[in-house]
């Protein structure tokens, strides 16, 4: 409507004044999506985000996702202006791995190499030995297997699991989960495939391992849409955040696509296949992160210290994606 055109006209502009990227994850909502895309930024997963954002000439980065791209942007770029559309937008992941309690289990643990996910504080990045995303990850953990290296795993125990089991690697896991992931159910999926029999069933490693187990595809954001363009099937059931449809859809036009169930034995999701906090990244919030002349709701700041010591496993996983 003519509000919303308003809206991206002023921001178009500001980012312009204001030499400025939009930098957007695939599970912000499809405007965003399509502003960062119609203004030169990036749509892309968190790993191919920081590289972006860390290439890119622009002075300011404005990151529509949640809290920890904002720090990784920070840490890489700490000469650039790291701007968020709202510092309320973080992740259970980031939520449930407080430094303390990690840092003594990695403590309890001291032959072991500490291996986080991305979504993580940078305090935690900065225990860390490596960092990885989902698209790494397994190559990642394979690689430190293969010098036979124990690993200590941290947040996500669907992931770590997944990783565990395609890789035999010796991993202590913590147990934490992505509140979207965690809520796709098996049951439900078993009963949707027996609607479309020759659908293939497209899964994010974050999901629990009985949806897993039924996937025809796992893997991170981008390795699904490079599945979804690039198998035969013509119907894809899909189990990772709905945001994804946006780009997904562009990369494999006239496939139908069909999200994977979130509810079954009568239970009702709560996040339904879409983050909370990435739904924040609305057009008024970006607008205001721009606008706004007290930037203290939007800047993103990252203690020296900590920053200097988490970018040393997050250049670790830069050089080995390469
Ligand atoms: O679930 C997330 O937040 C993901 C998939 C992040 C990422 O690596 O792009
Ligand atoms: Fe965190 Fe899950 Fe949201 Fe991703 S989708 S930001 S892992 S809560």
């Amino acid at each position: 409507d003519s509000e919303k055109q308003a809206y991206k006209a002023r921001i178009k502009q500001l980012l312009i004044d204001q030499n400025a990227v939009l930098v957007a994850h695939y599970y912000t909502d499809p405007e965003i999506q399509a502003l960062a895309e119609e203004t030169g930024g990036c749509v892309s997963d968190s790993l191919e985000m920081a590289r972006f954002g860390r290439d890119h000439p622009a002075k300011t980065l404005i990151v529509a996702g949640v809290k920890f791209m904002g720090e990784t942007a920070k840490i890489l770029s700490p000469e650039k202006t790291i701007l968020m559309p709202t510092l309320e937008a973080t992740c259970s992941l980031d939520l449930g791995c407080p430094i303390e309690q990690f840092s003594a289990f990695c403590d309890a643990h001291p032959d072991h190499t500490v291996v986080v996910y991305a979504n993580t504080s940078a305090a935690v990045k900065a225990r860390a030995d490596w960092v990885v995303t989902s698209s790494i990850a397994l190559e990642i953990v394979e690689h430190l297997d293969s010098q036979d290296k124990k690993i200590i795993w941290g947040p996500d125990r669907h992931l770590g699991s997944y990783i565990a089991k395609q890789t035999g690697a010796e991993m202590l896991m913590w147990q934490g989960d992505c509140i979207v992931h965690d809520e796709f159910k098996s049951n439900a999926l078993k009963e949707l495939k027996k609607q479309y029999p020759d659908a293939a069933v497209l899964v994010h490693p974050e999901s629990p391992a009985s949806v897993v187990a039924m996937a025809d595809a796992v893997g991170s954001t981008s390795q699904l849409i490079k599945a979804a363009q690039t198998m035969e099937h013509d119907t894809f059931i899909v189990a990772t955040d709905k945001g994804i449809f946006y780009k997904m859809q562009q990369a494999a036009p006239g496939k139908n696509l069909i999200e994977a169930p979130t509810g079954g034995n009568g239970a009702t999701c709560k996040s339904c296949a879409h983050c909370p906090w990435m739904a924040m990244n609305g057009l008024q919030a970006i607008e205001a992160s721009l606008s706004d002349t007290d930037k203290t709701d939007h800047e993103i700041f990252v203690d020296d210290e900590l920053r200097e010591k988490a970018l040393i496993p997050l250049t670790r996983m830069l050089d080995f994606a390469k």
